[in-house]
């Protein structure tokens, strides 16, 4: 399935794996870039250095395109930022802000810049700033959210800008890539699917809990204060959400999560942590390994698509 996006970054199937915090090291970005789509590494809050040996891993293993994200919100973005560069790596996307003050010097490097997007503006802003495309990021997504969901964002983005869109947020199948292309897509974006993937080195409860969740075990702390996360209901959620209606301070509910994703991911706590999955968790009920999941995809994508 050729689009502008498998032109543009030089992969085979148009998927990409979301670049999710502590989830997405060097194993899992290798096998999904080895499986044809592109595989990316998730800078999050991590030190310059540490993404450097992530990349130089992936490079050791794998000769095909990967990305790295860029997460805005995190104190070592401006290391992150320049590491990329010096690596030479061919991809980055990035979320959670505006990257306009790298924008210069990442394609200077020649790289292809893709930010995620949760909004209209923010997707011609991009455009205009020089990113080759944007992903938009519906609110059915895990992690850090925007308000508009996938449905109503893809079109409305697709419609505004002139550069190719990624659709991401909710989408965990060959029906839901075949619909974001219906929607004006030319890629998906995937995350939650690629946490029970072989090749995902996370603990083993965080991976039953998503292949165990139902359709409405999702849910979003700190909508109050602006930073909306989705996560899985846990006893973490359920005291945040207490706390925050009762009005406590962002300081506070930040200092309670603090190490909470980690946790989760590293640990296996996924009473106290926080599980961040999307909606469609529901949906994700096997553990595969990253190629199977992309052949079996792309193999109902195309059937839905050629009908
Ligand atoms: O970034 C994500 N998802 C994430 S990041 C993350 S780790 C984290 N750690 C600490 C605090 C917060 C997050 C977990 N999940 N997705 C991309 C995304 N970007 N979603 C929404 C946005 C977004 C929202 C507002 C992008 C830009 C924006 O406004 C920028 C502006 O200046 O207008």
């Amino acid at each position: 399935m050729k689009t502008r996006i498998t032109e543009l970054l030089g992969i085979e199937h148009p998927i990409i794996q979301g670049g999710m915090a502590w989830v997405a090291e060097n194993h899992l970005a290798a096998a999904v870039s080895q499986a044809g789509g592109l595989g990316l590494i998730g800078g999050a809050n991590a030190p310059g250095e540490v993404v450097r040996d992530y990349i130089r891993k992936v490079k050791e293993v794998t000769d095909k395109p990967f990305g790295v994200n860029v997460m805005l919100m995190s104190p070592y973005a401006d290391d992150v930022a320049k590491v990329v560069v010096e690596e030479g790596v061919k991809v980055v996307t990035t979320g959670a802000g505006n990257p306009e003050k790298y924008m210069e010097m990442w394609k200077a490097a020649g790289i292809r810049v893709i930010p995620v997007v949760a909004s209209v503006a923010l997707a011609r802003r991009m455009e205009r700033s020089g990113a080759d495309a944007v992903v938009a990021e519906g609110t059915e997504s895990g992690g850090h959210i925007g308000e508009a969901t996938t449905m109503t964002l893809v079109p409305q983005v697709a419609d505004a800008v002139s550069i190719p869109v990624i659709a991401a947020g909710g989408i965990a199948d060959g029906r839901g890539i075949a619909a974001a292309f219906m929607l004006g897509a030319e890629a998906v974006q995937m995350g939650t699917r690629f946490l029970v993937a072989k090749e995902c080195v996370i603990h083993q409860n965080y991976k039953d809990r998503v292949l165990k969740a139902k359709d409405i075990d999702s849910t979003v702390t700190g909508r109050s204060h602006g930073h909306p996360i989705r996560c899985l209901r846990n006893q973490m959620t359920r005291e945040y959400i207490k706390l925050e209606n009762q009005g406590t301070p962002f300081e506070e509910l930040e200092y309670m999560t603090l190490g909470a994703l980690r946790k989760a991911v590293q640990e296996g706590d996924v009473a106290t942590g926080t599980v961040m999955a999307g909606q469609i968790a529901g949906m994700v009920s096997r553990e595969q390994t990253c190629k199977e999941m992309i052949d079996e995809m792309m193999e109902q994508a195309g059937k839905l698509l050629g009908r």
